[in-house]
């Protein structure tokens, strides 16, 4: 093809897509897209499919500690769930061209990023309530809005991803209600693990809109509906009710009532210490990777015997089809 032709099937191959984000028709993996918007998802969907699975770590930490069968049993039930979050994310990343090595990789090498959340320590029972309530609690925000994200892959998992993050928000809020009807000791466990993780809860939801440098494609493309700063402040909104129904106090000496923007004013975000979460420097970084690292090529044998099967059944597949 001559260099004029291909331009002008370049040309309107983007004319093509730029009309269904117009139309808000989904995104499907064989349309053409701009190679932009495909690295734009890898990075996004493969960041968000790290964060379940790094994120199973802390609570991982507690299963043999659960207080009792029942609780033992929603805990491990939570975690799978967020292990096959992975999986559905990892799998819709893919569909854009990127395998689960490289993605694994660049986990691994630093390249790609996961949720700032999952580099605190959940120290005891109650930080497990914390983390149902108000780290899954946010997620939810974030993932409902994303169940309309313009690539279809991506908002098909959101969907079924949002069904079961509702049920480990309760599971939260179920352990925090519970102390907070307890002792004095617990009351004062659970406003303790409160303090420790409601300012990086806000943080999950990114830099301020005028700092988010991602944002700006992100709106243009569909991939985002809702800014950072308008999640937030859903999340802020429905959290501070929660929270008074049980008799906890948000750690905010600052959080106010605003009738006119009709959501809570909060004081500011420490985003210091988010930037030097992210880039690795956090509490419990180190450990989160290392762990990962080691669990990933203990695994090697797994993902071994699984390419020999299916490389059994290619060929039989073949030598009946012969
Ligand atoms: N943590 O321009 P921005 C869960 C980075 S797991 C780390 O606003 P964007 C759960 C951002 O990546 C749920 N990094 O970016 C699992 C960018 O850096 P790069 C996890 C963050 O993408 C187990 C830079 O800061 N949810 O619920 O427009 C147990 C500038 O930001 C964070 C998702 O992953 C952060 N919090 O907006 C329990 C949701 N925030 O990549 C629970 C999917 C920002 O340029 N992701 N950065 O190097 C998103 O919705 C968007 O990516 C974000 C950020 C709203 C997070």
């Amino acid at each position: 093809m001559e260099l004029q032709e291909q331009t002008t099937v370049q040309v309107d191959l983007l004319k093509s897509f730029e009309e269904k984000i117009g139309r808000d028709d989904a995104i499907e993996p064989k349309d053409k897209m701009p190679d932009a918007y495909r690295k734009h998802l890898i990075r996004q969907i493969s960041q968000h499919a790290h964060s379940e699975v790094i994120g199973m770590q802390p609570e991982g930490n507690w299963i043999t500690r659960a207080p009792s069968l029942r609780a033992k049993q929603i805990l491990l039930a939570k975690i799978q769930d967020e292990g096959g979050h992975g999986l559905y994310l990892y799998s819709a990343a893919e569909t854009l061209g990127i395998s689960r090595t490289e993605m694994i990789e660049q986990l691994h090498s630093g390249k790609a990023k996961y949720s700032n959340i999952f580099n605190y320590p959940a120290l005891n029972w109650a930080d497990i309530g914390a983390i149902g309530w108000l780290v899954d609690g946010a997620a939810i925000v974030n993932q409902v809005s994303l169940q309309r994200t313009s690539y279809g892959p991506y908002s098909r998992a959101m969907v079924r991803i949002c069904k079961e993050e509702s049920f480990h928000q309760r599971q939260g809020y179920e352990i925090m209600a519970k102390m907070m009807a307890g002792t004095a000791d617990q009351r004062e466990m659970a406003q303790d693990a409160m303090n420790r993780w409601w300012w990086p809860a806000l943080m999950m939801f990114g830099p301020h809109d005028s700092e988010s440098p991602r944002s700006g494609d992100a709106f243009k493309w569909k991939i985002k509906r809702q800014s950072n700063d308008e999640l937030r402040a859903k999340f802020i909104d429905k959290t501070v009710q929660q929270a008074e129904v049980i008799g906890l106090t948000i750690p905010d000496k600052d959080l106010k009532w605003n009738e006119a923007r009709g959501h809570y004013d909060h004081g500011p975000i420490d985003w210091n210490e988010f930037y030097n979460v992210i880039n690795g420097n956090g509490p419990c970084n180190k450990q989160r990777m290392d762990h990962h690292k080691r669990v990933h090529a203990e695994g090697a044998w797994v993902r071994e015997a699984a390419e020999a099967y299916r490389a059994k059944k290619e060929k039989q597949l073949f030598q009946s089809k012969n």
